[in-house]
Formats: structure tokens, C-alpha cells, sequence
């Protein structure tokens, strides 16, 4: 029996795979405290079976079950049996107009509510969750519930209005596996949970948990489908499957949406054109839209990227950006849909950075969108991505925002951490995204935040609001990252209220998450707190953008690929000069795309922040920050001081193992990622310091860029089966090259002797390159004694782009603590091929108690 119960307590903890995100309605230590504060009936109201008031009494019997261990049933009742329940002794949930219409003398007494929101009343033991509408009442019971897994069941009352309409996610998922993206682009959880094969999924479960985690966060929409749309979205049997998703998604009040491709009349339709003007393609959108919504009648909208990044567009038909969204708000205004377009308007094939200066990318949404403003139809939202590149570490807030006055706007955030570290390294996004929505513009010279442009406030619209591009998929963490949920939850509770702390939402993911423990919180807190400055310093600084590898999977380090095509991502660094000079008076114009007293500012590098200076100028790398340091000391110390915060996190979760709700999966789960992290910092650090050192031939003033003396470099070691390897970029192999297999089938060995290494104890890294393209084996020996052997099975483990090269995306440190070495021993490493993976090894540290190199 007791070994019974050890297993259920096992089976228990095994459960801890990620699938209930927060809503885990862990029991809590105050179980028996609150127990006695519970109601022992749930009211529904007016409540149809899968509606959204039918899911808050069960949500609620489950959490009361869950989080207290009370057995509490749900009870529906129609309004129509007036006066037969009284709310003292009941949780009752409902809508506010069902809930007055059987206590009319209530109203008087009831706040105002907008659509979606809640009013929440609890006391002595009777719970009252009322919603403006179904979907409210919902929201109510999710917050209600919040509290109490957080270990509150106090008395308390609360009015709680959206801070905008459109709360919506959108996903970039394929009908289709394979191609340059995958089942989901830009997605590493896994595969899409909605499509498969070209079709609908048969088993849509995973789409109705996705909803309820979205709905317990306020968002009431989500975009199923790819931007880069797939126009066989739009077959009938495809439209039977949508409507399949819909039905999962309703009885938690999230609606569906839909990415659409501009050339579909013509592609799937066999129209002759899909010029938007013509009455053809009209008449055919037209049907389209009227056969969703059959289908589908409560179907929120659609979403259009057009002439953009080789999709189509009305601008192909010289047709304005407004004639092809209007276009779609003219079919789906008389079922009541809205459309969002998107303002990423950009043509990567045109632009010229070597004969023209003034070329920019960053113009494109401003100048497209120029003229515009009052000529869209009032069911369309422009949605504009947080800044005017591409979710980059730090860019400035796009302009585009001051120029939408009469058509609403939603801000586009990037939960999917496309180029902030693919959910391979932890970086908590909400403080970023809390500065581009405090954001001033000054419009007029009077308070224009972001915040308030989008949702309305600043200049009365009636859509506005949030788009954040999450991309789960079929991993049961969702996002292939337990601790990167954080910025989903975060999404969802700015996008509600945008005054939201970053820090205060974090510790109530936290505790719902994991638990309310003390040091879990603090550890958690302290390290996604610092992960967002700490990317940006081992990233790109000073507003030059992430300096990824932006021409394969934005993921490593690779500042080359910036400059020299027509992407228009370019940092113009040269020898002597770094940053985009954007600048009105000798630049792109870019700066003077914002309201006077903005574009003044980012006019003079002397008036604009460091941490943007070159996005808006090109200086030497000698000029002097606002700091006293030049640029290029910046750049050094920063890549430094990032790192060695990075550095600190896997010593800081280890403090948490055993902690209350730190069980071991999720534990080990989150340390192999953040140990990773580590590894990978220095891999960025070392590839930007060098790149720029190389560059700009300005040594650092502290003597670490280049000199590395704790290292061995692989290819000075003595080798058998191994051969040097010239890497390509240069800068991502400690002393520009590694060593490799001199075929594919054979074991390499490299060794050395350790004659000037002190006995004694010390951390041994090796740093390797992981390829997707095998799993090549590799053994480290000291002396005789094997310390270890592991596997280049990065890419099954991590979910960030598969890269096949040896590049700054594979770059990897594995590190062994506590070696014992004799002086004079020899360390040997074996390596074995796998596939075309030559077991590649850079270089090996062998490090003092404290030291990282
Ligand atoms: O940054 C780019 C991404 C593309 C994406 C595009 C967009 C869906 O790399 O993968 O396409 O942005 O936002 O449309």
C-alpha cells in the first residue's frame, strides 16, 4: 500500500509536464483556512452547456477541488426562477443582465461595465462573479480563482474593465509540415496544435486547453493560421475544420480568426485577377467570407499581411493599402467581423545599401501608410509591429502609431522569442514591452503613450488594441519552454491593463506556476528580471539591432549578415564607423517620422538615449557614450557584463531543487536550458567582441577581447583522425578555427599535455559545435579517467532553429565542475561521428574556482 501511495505521489509530480501552465489549481498550505470560506453551491447562471458561463461553474468546482480540496457541484439555474437561489450562500456567476433580471433591485447597486468586463464581490463565504457579457463572467471566475491558488480568500470586491477590444494572439502555423518553417514559422514548442497534413487536425483537444489558458489572461481572440497564408486555407473541407476549432474554442469565450492571402481569387478561385477594385474578386471574397461565417458565426475577423516579403497585395494592382483592406471589412461588415492589416509593408528585394544612403526599411510602414488615415472603413485596425524593424532587443516605438489617428491601431508583441533567444535562453519580455507601451510620443506636445494611442484614450477609436504572436505548439510546456510562459501570461495581463507591473505579474505567474514559496519566487524573479538587460548586453547594444544571423534562423550570433543585401537590417559598420545614420539632415529621415518634439530628440546623438544611438546615427567607434566610455568599449564591457549574469543562473536555480513545486522534471528541464544559456552567452560574447574587434582594430582597455588564456584551442592540440577547420563566420570559433573528423566515419582524438595546469580542482568546458545533422559522441579523458561523454542531441532537446552549419547557432559549451587534475596529465578528447555531424570541438577551458573563459 505504501508503495502505492509513493507511486501515485510520483505519478503526481510526473503530471508536472506543462500542460496547465497556471491554471495547475494546485492545493495551497491555507487549504484548511479557506475551506471554511468557500460557498457549497456554484450558481450558474442562465448557463447552455459549453457556453462560456457553463465553463466559469466548472472552472470553478474544479479550482475549488484543486486548491482547497472542497467538493463544491455546480448548480445551473434559469433566470426565469426568480428569487429561488439567494447569492449568501452561493458562488454565483453569471451575466450581469441575467443576474438583474432576477434580483432587479440589484442594479442600482452594480458598477458599469464594458464589454468583457467583470465585477467580482466576495463575502463571508458568498462569491459573486458577474460579466458585462458571457465571456466576462468567465474572466471573473479565472481571477476569482487566481487569488484563491495564490493563497488568498479574503473579502474583497473588485470592478475590472478591458483596457481594450482587441486582446488577440495569432499564431503562425502551416497546414503543412516541412518547408523552410516547418509545421508552425517561427514557432519552438513542436508542431502545429491546429493543422496537420493540410488539414484541420482530427483531435482538436490541444486547441481547446490553449483556449482556456487564453481566456484565464483576458485574450478573446486567436489568428489560427500562418500571415503567410496558405490560400487552400479556404477549401470547403478546410472551412469544415476552422469551424471544428471555433467549436473548441467557444465555451471559453475566445473567438476565431483568420490570416488570409491576398492572391486567393486568383490562385484558388481561378479568377483572372485579385486586383481588389474588381467586382470578380469582390463577388468572391465576398462568398468566402459569407461561407466562413455559416460555418463559424461568431467568427472575430481577419488578418492580411500584403505586399510584404514577397506576398501579394493590392498594391500590385497600384491600389492603395486601404483599397485592399477595405476590401475584406466590406464582406465581413455585415456579419460584424473586423479586419486587422498588418503595417509590416516592406519589399526586402529593392533596397540598396551601398548607392544609397538614404535607404531605409524602417521608412516603409510610415510611408505606405502616408495619406491613409482617413480612408479606412470603421471594422479595420491597422496592426503595427512594437517597432519599425522586426522585434529586435530594442528598437524605438514604430511612428506609425502618431500617424493613425482616425483608424485604430493594435501593437504587435512577439511572445515567440524569434530573435530574443528561441526559448533556448530565458528572457522575460514584459519590461520591454512595458517601455514601448509607456512610450511618449508627444503628439501635439500633449501625453501620447503608446498605451493610450492603441487603446483608444488618446484619440477616440473604437478598435484598438493588442496582437501578440505566440506560436505554441504540441510540446506539453506549450512553448518548449516552462519558464518562458512567463511572457505569455505577462501578454495577456498587459494587454488587459497596460499599467500592469511587470514584476507584480511575474511573481503571480510564479506562484500559481510553480508555488508561493519565498526563495522560489525571489530566484525566478531575480533572474527573469535581469534576462532581458542581460540579452540585450551579450546581444546587439546601443540600439544596432539583435545581431542575429538574419539570413538563416535569427538565432546566433553572425553581425555580418546584417549588411549586403537588400534585407535592410544593415548596422553599416566598417572600419572605422558603426550605426544608421537616420537622421533628417543627413540620413534616411527616419527621426523625423515622429511628432516634433521626438524626432528633435533622436535628431542629435548628444539628445538621444545610448541604448538607441545607433539605430539613429553613425559615429566612430570612438565616440563617447553619455557614460564616458566610447562605443566600442561599450560593446565589450557590455557582451562581459551579460554573459557574466547569464552566468549566474543556473547557480541560482540549483538553489531551488526540492523547493515547494520545483519538481524534478520541471526542474532538470528548465537547468539544461539555462545551462545551455550560460554556454551560449559566451559563444555571443566572444563572436560580437571579435567581429568588432576585427572590425574596428581597437583593442579593449580591460585586455580580455583575444586573449583567453585558460584555453587549449583544439586545433593546437596533438590530432589523429581530426583535422583543422576553418570556420565560417570567422568569429564563431575561439581562434577562428576548430577542429573536425577527417571523415564521417571515423574517430578523431585530440590530445595535450597539461604541463603548466596546477593539480588541483577545476571546471573543464569544451566548447563544441552541435549540428542538426547527426549525433556525433564525444569523451573527455583525463589521464585514463573518462570525465564524460555526451551527445550532439541539441536539436531533440532544444526547440530553436536546427542549424546544419558550424556557426554561432551550434556553438555550444558543455562544462564538467570539479575536475581533478595532476600536473602533467594528458587530456584527450575522442570524438565520433555521426551522419554528416563531425564531431567538431573549438576549444577546452580548463577554469580556476571563479573564473569563466
Ligand atoms: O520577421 C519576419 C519573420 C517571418 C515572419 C515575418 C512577418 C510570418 O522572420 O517569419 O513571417 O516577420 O512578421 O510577417
Amino acid at each position: 500500500m505504501r508503495s502505492l501511495l509513493l507511486l501515485a505521489a510520483v505519478g503526481l509530480a510526473a503530471a508536472e509536464d506543462g500542460l496547465n501552465a497556471w491554471l495547475r489549481y494546485a492545493r495551497i498550505d491555507r487549504a484548511g483556512h479557506c475551506q471554511g470560506k468557500l460557498p457549497s453551491t456554484i450558481v450558474t447562471l442562465n448557463a447552455t452547456e459549453g457556453s462560456p458561463v457553463y465553463t466559469a461553474g466548472q472552472e470553478l468546482s474544479k479550482g475549488f477541488n484543486g486548491i482547497v480540496g472542497k467538493k463544491v457541484d455546480v448548480d445551473s439555474i434559469t433566470t426565469s426562477s426568480r428569487g429561488h437561489h439567494s447569492r449568501d450562500t452561493n458562488a454565483t456567476v453569471g451575466t450581469i443582465a441575467a443576474y438583474v433580471d432576477s434580483n432587479p433591485g440589484a442594479a442600482a447597486r452594480l458598477p458599469e461595465l464594458i464589454d468583457d468586463g467583470f465585477y467580482l464581490s466576495v463575502s463571508h463565504g458568498s462569491i459573486l462573479i458577474l460579466g458585462q457579457n458571457e465571456r466576462g463572467a468567465l474572466y471573473g471566475a479565472f481571477h476569482y480563482l487566481s487569488r484563491l491558488a495564490q493563497g488568498d480568500c479574503s473579502d474583497f470586491t473588485l470592478t475590472s474593465n478591458p483596457g481594450a477590444p482587441i486582446r488577440w494572439v495569432n499564431q503562425w502555423d502551416n497546414m503543412q509540415d516541412g518547408g523552410t518553417h516547418g509545421s508552425v514559422e517561427r514557432g519552438y514548442g513542436g508542431k502545429s496544435i491546429f493543422f496537420w497534413d493540410g488539414k484541420v487536425r482530427d483531435d482538436l483537444t490541444r486547441a481547446g486547453q490553449y483556449a482556456r489558458l487564453l481566456a484565464s489572461i483576458g485574450i478573446n481572440a486567436v489568428v489560427v493560421n500562418n500571415v503567410n497564408a496558405d490560400p487552400k486555407t479556404l477549401t470547403p473541407a478546410n472551412m469544415d475544420g476552422l469551424a471544428r476549432i471555433a467549436n473548441a474554442f467557444r465555451p471559453y469565450g475566445v473567438q476565431l480568426g483568420l490570416s488570409l492571402n491576398f492572391a486567393s481569387p486568383q490562385t484558388l478561385g481561378g479568377l483572372s485577377t485579385f486586383d481588389p477594385l474588381d467586382q470578380s474578386v469582390i463577388t468572391w471574397w465576398q462568398g468566402i467570407t459569407d461561407a466562413l461565417y455559416q460555418r463559424i458565426p461568431d467568427m472575430v475577423g481577419y488578418l492580411v499581411k500584403a505586399n510584404s516579403e514577397g506576398q501579394p497585395g493590392p498594391m500590385t494592382y497600384n491600389r492603395t493599402l486601404a483599397d485592399g483592406a477595405n476590401m475584406f471589412a466590406r464582406t465581413l461588415k455585415p456579419h460584424g467581423g473586423i479586419i486587422l492589416f498588418r503595417a509590416f509593408v516592406y519589399d526586402h528585394r529593392t533596397l540598396n545599401q551601398t548607392l544609397d544612403w538614404k535607404a531605409d526599411r524602417a521608412n516603409a510602414a510610415v510611408h505606405y501608410f502616408d495619406g491613409l488615415d482617413d480612408k479606412f472603413d470603421d471594422n479595420v485596425a491597422i496592426q503595427v509591429k512594437y517597432g519599425p524593424i522586426d522585434f529586435q532587443v530594442r528598437e524605438p516605438v514604430s511612428p506609425l502609431f502618431s500617424h493613425l489617428r482616425k483608424t485604430g491601431s493594435a501593437i504587435e508583441l512577439q511572445i515567440s522569442q524569434e530573435y530574443l533567444g528561441q526559448q533556448a535562453h530565458l528572457v522575460y519580455l514584459a519590461p520591454m514591452w512595458k517601455e514601448i507601451l509607456d512610450f511618449d510620443f508627444r503628439v501635439d506636445g500633449k501625453p501620447s503613450t503608446t498605451a493610450d494611442i492603441i487603446s483608444g484614450r488618446r484619440f477616440p477609436r473604437k478598435l484598438g488594441g493588442f496582437a501578440g504572436v505566440v506560436n505554441v505548439g504540441t510540446n506539453t510546456t506549450w512553448l518548449g519552454s516552462h519558464l518562458a510562459m512567463s511572457n505569455l501570461y505577462a501578454y495577456g495581463k498587459l494587454a488587459w491593463d497596460a499599467k500592469a507591473s511587470p514584476e507584480g505579474v511575474l511573481k503571480e505567474w510564479i506562484r500559481l506556476t510553480f508555488s508561493d514559496d519565498h526563495k522560489v519566487i525571489d530566484v525566478i524573479t531575480k533572474m527573469s528580471m535581469a534576462s532581458w538587460p542581460a540579452y540585450e548586453n551579450y546581444s546587439g547594444n546601443l540600439g544596432i539591432q539583435t545581431l542575429t544571423d538574419i539570413l538563416l534562423g535569427h538565432y546566433g550570433p553572425n553581425p555580418a549578415s546584417q549588411d549586403g543585401n537588400p534585407w535592410g537590417q544593415w548596422t553599416r559598420a566598417d572600419a572605422d564607423s558603426i550605426g544608421m545614420d537616420r537622421t533628417v539632415w543627413n540620413g534616411t529621415g527616419f527621426a523625423g517620422q515622429y511628432p516634433p518634439e521626438i524626432a528633435a530628440k533622436y535628431e542629435k546623438p548628444e539628445t538621444t538615449p545610448d541604448n538607441l544611438l545607433l539605430w539613429f546615427h553613425h559615429v566612430p567607434y570612438t565616440h563617447k557614450l553619455k557614460s564616458g566610455k566610447t562605443v566600442i568599449q561599450h560593446f565589450y564591457d557590455a557582451h562581459y557584463e551579460g554573459s557574466a549574469t547569464a552566468q549566474t543562473f543556473p547557480q541560482l536555480w540549483r538553489k531551488l531543487e526540492g523547493r515547494p513545486g520545483i519538481d524534478k522534471e520541471r526542474f532538470e528541464h528548465v537547468l539544461y536550458r539555462l545551462v545551455y544559456q550560460a554556454g551560449h552567452s559566451l559563444v555571443w560574447r566572444d563572436s560580437i567582441n571579435m567581429f568588432y574587434f576585427n572590425k574596428s582594430s581597437i583593442a579593449d582597455v580591460h585586455g580580455r577581447v583575444g586573449n583567453h588564456p585558460y584555453r587549449i584551442e583544439a586545433e593546437a592540440m596533438t590530432l589523429q583522425g581530426y583535422k583543422p577547420y576553418q570556420v565560417s563566420p570567422f568569429e564563431a570559433a575561439s581562434g577562428f578555427r576548430c577542429i573536425v573528423t577527417e571523415t564521417n566515419s571515423t574517430q578523431g582524438t585530440a590530445s595535450t599535455v597539461l604541463d603548466k595546469v596546477k593539480t588541483g580542482k577545476y571546471d573543464v568546458a569544451v566548447n563544441y559545435y552541435d549540428m542538426a545533422l547527426g549525433n556525433a559522441t564525444w569523451e573527455l579523458y583525463i589521464g585514463n579517467d573518462r570525465v564524460g561523454k555526451w551527445k550532439g542531441d541539441l536539436e531533440y532537446n532544444l526547440g530553436r532553429a536546427p542549424s546544419p552549419y558550424i556557426d554561432g547557432q551550434t556553438a555550444t559549451r558543455i562544462t564538467f565542475p570539479g575536475v581533478k587534475i595532476k600536473k602533467g596529465s594528458t587530456l584527450k578528447i575522442v570524438g565520433t561521428p555521426d551522419g554528416l555531424e563531425p564531431a567538431p570541438v573549438d576549444y577546452i577551458s580548463i577554469l580556476p574556482e571563479g573564473i569563466v573563459d
